[in-house]
């Protein structure tokens, strides 16, 4: 990207002392952030860009050089990705007037960051799947395909492990595990997630009521 073609994507935003975030629908990893935007209490701070993500949008490449979303322009004109560090962010935000979602220290906090990372590679493989479909009959392989499956199925075992060890009240690890599950429900309901897994499936149940949930479910 040129550096005339870097700020006339930049331009194409309203330089108001919003944060503005660029996102697309189907994105689990935008979810994530969206659902943390809501418990904080920011969404009225936060302008919403979206973005069709695989058609390589100028104004995404000028945030984000990776080209994927979310990424987030702050009010101070930092642009941040990808959705653990906006994620963040919104936590800490001077703000926000919901309770906080990633403890400050200690166990609780390692185990909230790394529930969180299991969210986002049990999306990370779910998004892989969705693409691997996606692909012409002679480019997919099988022997991917299965792999990720088996690697989707613990990493559901886990999370039902994980949800043990979180604090009692909602933090950033609950809310990416249940964007996660959310999304295996959105794009993959062969994979049957609750089939022996009751214990997950009623924490589950009561995780997409919440109002930040129904708030962003993709349609
Ligand atoms: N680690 C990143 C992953 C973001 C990601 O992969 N987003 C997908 C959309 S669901 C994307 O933008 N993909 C575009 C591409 O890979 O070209 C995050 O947590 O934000």
């Amino acid at each position: 990207m040129t550096a005339q073609a870097y700020f006339k994507a930049l331009q194409s935003f309203s330089w108001n002392s919003a944060m503005k975030l660029i996102w697309s629908p189907a994105s689990p990893y935008a979810r994530k952030v969206r659902v943390v935007a809501h418990e904080r209490g920011l969404t009225a701070r936060m302008e919403e860009t979206i973005v069709d993500v695989f058609s390589d949008p100028a104004d995404l490449i000028a945030v984000n050089p990776l080209g994927k979303v979310p990424a987030l322009i702050c009010e101070d004109g930092a642009m941040l990705y990808d959705s653990p560090v906006i994620c963040a962010y919104l936590d800490a935000h001077p703000a926000a007037t919901g309770p906080t979602l990633i403890p400050t220290s200690g166990a609780a906090r390692w185990n909230v960051l790394k529930a969180e990372a299991l969210a986002d590679g049990t999306m990370d493989l779910a998004l892989g799947l969705t693409l691997e479909r996606r692909k012409p009959e002679h480019e997919k392989s099988p022997t991917t395909t299965s792999r990720w499956r088996g690697q989707l199925t613990r990493s559901v075992e886990a999370m039902a492990r994980e949800i043990a060890v979180l604090p009692r009240q909602m933090t950033l690890g609950h809310l990416a595990i249940a964007c996660a599950l959310a999304y295996l429900d959105f794009r993959h309901p062969d994979l049957a997630w609750r089939q022996g897994r009751a214990s997950l499936a009623n924490w589950y149940a009561d995780a997409e009521r919440r109002a930040a949930m129904t708030a962003t479910t993709p349609r």
